[in-house]
């Protein structure tokens, strides 16, 4: 069994990804199970098939101990850590070959606390990878993908697991603004041009400054465009992901 946790930004689209990429591995006759992490979505694009909102209801949280809605989404990711057990046991009796993990809304609840990196430990000790979103629509300027870097370094400090990088909604953009994006996410110097060119003062020495230092660490994120709308870039997607897990071979023979 393999597992990918999907994370993002708020609203950078993990939820419809789990959605139109479980259903295009399905079409691929592929395995697959889905898992919603998070306890305080109202709706969801796609028929979990194992919820942690079974285990951990966040209104009634907020009733019971007089919280606020973040108050109790903190509380919330902190119980599902103890639920966590049984969360995995549903998984493995679906006996799946590949899960696909919705995590919380708020990035911060799920990388930055320590149940998040906790869950991931102990959900699975199968391989595993982190499927990380630069939302397209926060990636035109220079200095908000130099933002999102940042962050994208901070989880994968949080988590050690190997992580993909995917640029998404990409059919939000015109394809040669989805072409310069990945360009930057390819080449430092082109990254380092634009930050030159488009910004100034202290927002370009601090952009230019964090991408060499995160560049220094060895760290690369290509981007791989992908449209949870078009399904454009699902193909990618997986063979990026099936490079990590399985050594380039299918999930589901
Ligand atoms: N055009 C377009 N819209 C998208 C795409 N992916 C997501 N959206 C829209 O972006 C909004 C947020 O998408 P979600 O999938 O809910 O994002 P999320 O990261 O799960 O959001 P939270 O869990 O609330 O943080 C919704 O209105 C989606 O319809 C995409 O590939 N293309
Ligand atoms: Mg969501």
């Amino acid at each position: 069994m393999f597992m990918a946790f999907i994370i993002g930004t708020a609203g950078s689209g993990k939820s419809l990804l789990t959605a139109a990429f479980s259903e295009w591995l399905k079409m691929q006759k592929q395995d697959v199970v889905t898992v919603n992490l998070d306890p305080g979505v109202l709706e969801l694009p796609y028929s979990p098939d194992v919820d942690v909102r079974d285990y951990v209801d966040v209104t009634s949280l907020m009733d019971e101990y007089q919280l606020g809605p973040n108050a109790a989404l903190i509380m919330a990711a902190d119980l599902i850590a103890e639920e966590i057990d049984k969360v995995a046991a549903e998984i493995e009796a679906l006996n799946p070959d590949i899960v696909l993990v919705d995590t919380p809304g708020q990035m911060e609840l799920f990388a930055f606390r320590a149940s998040g990196p906790f869950i991931v430990n102990e959900i699975t000790k199968e391989p595993k990878a982190i499927i990380y979103l630069f939302d397209c629509i926060f990636c035109m300027n220079p200095l908000n993908y130099v933002s999102n870097m940042f962050l994208s370094a901070a989880v994968y400090n949080r988590f050690l697991t190997p992580q993909i990088h995917v640029l998404s909604k990409c059919d939000l953009l015109k394809p040669e603004d989805v072409n310069k994006i990945v360009d930057w996410s390819a080449s430092p110097k082109k990254l380092e041009d634009a930050i030159e060119k488009r910004l100034s003062g202290m927002k370009r020495i601090l952009s230019r400054e964090i991408m060499k230092a995160i560049y220094s660490l060895g760290m690369r994120f290509l981007l791989i465009p992908v449209s949870a709308r078009t399904n454009e870039g699902l193909l990618n997607l997986n063979t990026a992901l099936e490079r990590v897990l399985v050594g380039g071979e299918k999930y589901t023979y």
